[in-house]
C-alpha cells in the first residue's frame, strides 16, 4: 500500500480533469511516496525528465527520489547534476521491496531498466515496444514524441505551476539531446513545450551544457573510430574496442552519421563480458529499431527508436569475443542484401 500522508496532494484548481498531468495528479494523490527509477546508464533526457517528476510530486505535496543502475560516463552530465542541484541517488541505492516505483524515460519490461525487488507502479515513456503492457496505476506513453522531457514539461505547463529554473533548464536539455537539437524524431509538441521552457530557462547554461558535450579525453575514441571505419553502400561500421561508456559510443555514432555517405550507422564496443551496441539512422528504410532486434536475435538484447537503437550481446564463457563480433557484423551488413526482410 502506498504510504498514507495526512496533507494528501491536491490537484491545483482549475485543471481540466481529462488531461493525462490530471491524471498524474491523481496517481500522485495515491502514491505520494515514490522512487522514480530511470534506465540504466541514465542520459540527460532520462535525468532530467526524472527530476523534474521529483519536483512535481514535491509541488504536489508528496515526495519522491530518484535512483538508477549503471553509472553516470558523460563529465558534462555529472556536472548537470552538481550545478542544477540534481538530487540523484548513486547507483548503491536499494529501494526496499515496500518501495512504489515510477519508471521514467523506459518501460518497465525493458532489460535495460534493472528490476529492484520493489513494487513497480507507474510509467512515463516516448520508446516504442512491443513488449506486452502490464497493469499499472499509471501509464503515459507517447511512442511520438521526442524526448521523456517533453512530457514532464507539458505536466508542469498543463497543471499551471509555477516551474523552477533549474527544472525547466534541466527538461530543455533532456528534450535538446535526445532530439539532437530538434533534429531527430521531433514532434511537434516537443516543439510547442520547449518554446514554454525557452522563456524559462537558464540560457548561458544551457548552451554551455549543449555545446560541452565532449572532451579531449574522448578523441582517442573518434580516432579508433575513423580508423576502424568500413562503409557498404550507406552503411557504416565502427568498432571502438574496450569502452565502457555507452553514452559516448552513442555520441560517436551520431558523429560518423553526420558523414553524407552514411545513412545508418552500427558503433560497437567492448564492455566487461558484453559487445555493446549503438545504432543510429537517418535512412527510413532502414529502422535501426527492426534492424537493433534482428542483429541481437538470440544472442542478446536490444531496442529503441527507427532513427535510434542501443543493445548489448553477452560474451558466453569460452567464447572468443571476436567471432561473436563477426557474427553481428555479418548480421548488421545482411540487412542490406535482404532489403527490408526483418521480422
Ligand atoms: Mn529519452
Amino acid at each position: 500500500m502506498p504510504r498514507q500522508s495526512s496533507t494528501r496532494p491536491q490537484a491545483p484548481e482549475g485543471v481540466s480533469r481529462n488531461t493525462k498531468a490530471s491524471a498524474f495528479c491523481s496517481f500522485v494523490q495515491r502514491y505520494n511516496d515514490l522512487v522514480l527509477q530511470t534506465h540504466d546508464y541514465p542520459d540527460p533526457d532520462a535525468i532530467a525528465a526524472a527530476y523534474g517528476l521529483a519536483a512535481l510530486i514535491s509541488a504536489l505535496g508528496g515526495q519522491a527520489v530518484i535512483c538508477y543502475t549503471g553509472s553516470i560516463t558523460r563529465a558534462i552530465t555529472q556536472e548537470m547534476l552538481s550545478i542544477l542541484r540534481i538530487p540523484i541517488l548513486p547507483a548503491v541505492c536499494r529501494p526496499g521491496k515496500d518501495s512504489a516505483i515510477l519508471v521514467v524515460d523506459g518501460r518497465i519490461q525493458n532489460t535495460n531498466v534493472t528490476k529492484f525487488p520493489a513494487k513497480y507502479v507507474a510509467e512515463i515513456d516516448h520508446h516504442p515496444t512491443k513488449n506486452a503492457q502490464i497493469r499499472v496505476a499509471f501509464r503515459d506513453v507517447r511512442p511520438h514524441y521526442g524526448s521523456a522531457s517533453s512530457i514532464v514539461g507539458e505536466y508542469w505547463r498543463d497543471l499551471g505551476l509555477p516551474i523552477p529554473r533549474s527544472v525547466a533548464t534541466a527538461l530543455a536539455i533532456g528534450l535538446n539531446t535526445d532530439t539532437q537539437r530538434l533534429m531527430r524524431e521531433t514532434h511537434i509538441a516537443d516543439i510547442e513545450i520547449y518554446s514554454w521552457l525557452f522563456k524559462k530557462v537558464d540560457r548561458t547554461y544551457l548552451q554551455y551544457v549543449l555545446n560541452n558535450n565532449i572532451e579531449r579525453a574522448d578523441f582517442q575514441y573518434y580516432s579508433r573510430a575513423i580508423t576502424s571505419l568500413i562503409v557498404r553502400e550507406n552503411f557504416g561500421l565502427a568498432d571502438l574496442e574496450e569502452l565502457d561508456n555507452p553514452a559516448l559510443i552513442a555520441i560517436i555514432g551520431d558523429f560518423l552519421l553526420t558523414a553524407k555517405e552514411i545513412g545508418v550507422m552500427l558503433t560497437l564496443a567492448l564492455s566487461e563480458n558484453k559487445v555493446m551496441l549503438s545504432l543510429r539512422s537517418e535512412d527510413p528504410e532502414y529502422p535501426v529499431n527492426d534492424i537493433s532486434m534482428f542483429i541481437t536475435q538470440g544472442i542478446g538484447s536490444a531496442g529503441g527508436h527507427r532513427s535510434m537503437a542501443a543493445g548489448t550481446c553477452p560474451i558466453p564463457e569460452g567464447t572468443d569475443p571476436v567471432s561473436l563480433k563477426k557474427q553481428i557484423i555479418d548480421r548488421y551488413f545482411s540487412c542490406l542484401k535482404t532489403g527490408y526482410g526483418l521480422s
